[in-house]
């Protein structure tokens, strides 16, 4: 298969930044059964990867992704969505949300249903001013799904996920912005210099810190006070026990002797 018919583009900017593209332009990057199968390969992959500090989940040409595409899953009697969601999307999602290394959405145009599902399931979400966010699924009479209704809660709380549901024309990049739903909005062209400037940051930070952080605030979600002190404590014993953590701390001490002469 010829790279630029390829469903998902790897590709990795060194420095331990890789930029996963969803490559189908032509559809504002709809979603289809082989985009989704590659999309959760190519995580594994960069999971596995030590290389690898940080992922950028993109779309290709002027849209992050319009979700699922209506053209495969139409004429078919047989389809069965449930299955359908558990196969192809319920891996991407649970694997993005429980992802050991820091993900980053560049949202670079449109993000529609499912499509708006793979951008909250990363961490961070940099968006593009003339970005839509379109929940989409009541349009067609379906409901949110892969994980929209979790993450839209989480986010917005009841009545601000219902209402971003039921919003006629999406969000605004701006709106969406100021509700919280996304971390930036970039002026046009000035994504790229954003994404990366924070991308090659936390690359070059500790990556155990990163995913210790991570777990400490997912797991953070329903727990009272005692047990997140009693979290804390665990994870930042294997914090303080990296490499990242013990050269830190030499160099800070090294600076200071040598400032106090
Ligand atoms: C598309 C799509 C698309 C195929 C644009 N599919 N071609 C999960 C599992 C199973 C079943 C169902 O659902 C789910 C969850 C979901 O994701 S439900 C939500 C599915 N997505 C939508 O309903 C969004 C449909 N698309 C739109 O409303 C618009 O295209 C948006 C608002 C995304 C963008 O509008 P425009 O910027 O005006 O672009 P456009 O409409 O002209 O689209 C450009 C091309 O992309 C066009 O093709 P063409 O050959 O005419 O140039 C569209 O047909 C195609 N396209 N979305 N989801």
């Amino acid at each position: 298969m010829d790279s630029r018919e390829h469903p998902v583009l790897v590709q990795d900017q060194t420095q331990g930044v890789l930029t996963l593209t969803m490559n189908r332009p032509h559809s504002l990057n709809a979603l289809n059964r082989e985009l989704l199968e590659s999309l959760r390969e190519a995580l594994d992959q960069a999971a596995a990867d030590d290389h690898v500090r940080v992922v950028v989940l993109t779309g290709a040409g002027r849209g992050f992704s319009s979700g699922q595409d209506l053209v495969e899953v139409s004429g078919d009697p047989d389809f069965d969505i449930e299955k359908h969601l558990r196969r192809y999307y319920h891996p991407v999602i649970r694997r993005l949300a429980e992802y050991p290394k820091l993900t980053i959405a560049r949202v670079n145009g449109v993000a529609a249903g499912a499509g708006a599902s793979l951008m909250l399931a990363c961490d961070l979400k940099f968006a593009d001013a003339r970005t839509k966010i379109h929940m989409a699924f009541l349009q067609i009479g379906l409901v949110p799904d892969s994980g929209a209704s979790y993450f839209l809660t989480r986010t917005l709380g009841q009545s601000g996920a219902l209402e971003m549901v039921l919003a006629d024309d999406g969000w605004t990049a701006e709106e969406a912005l100021r509700r919280g739903l996304i971390n930036r909005v970039a002026e046009t062209g000035m994504l790229d210099p954003l994404v990366r400037s924070w991308a090659q940051r936390l690359a070059a930070a500790s990556p155990v810190a990163l995913r210790l952080i991570k777990e400490e605030f997912r797991k953070a979600e329903g727990k009272n006070l005692d047990e997140m002190l009693t979290l804390e404590a665990r994870l930042q014993a294997e914090a303080a026990a990296s490499e990242a953590h013990r050269i830190a701390l030499a160099t800070f001490l090294n600076r200071k002797r040598k400032a106090d002469g």
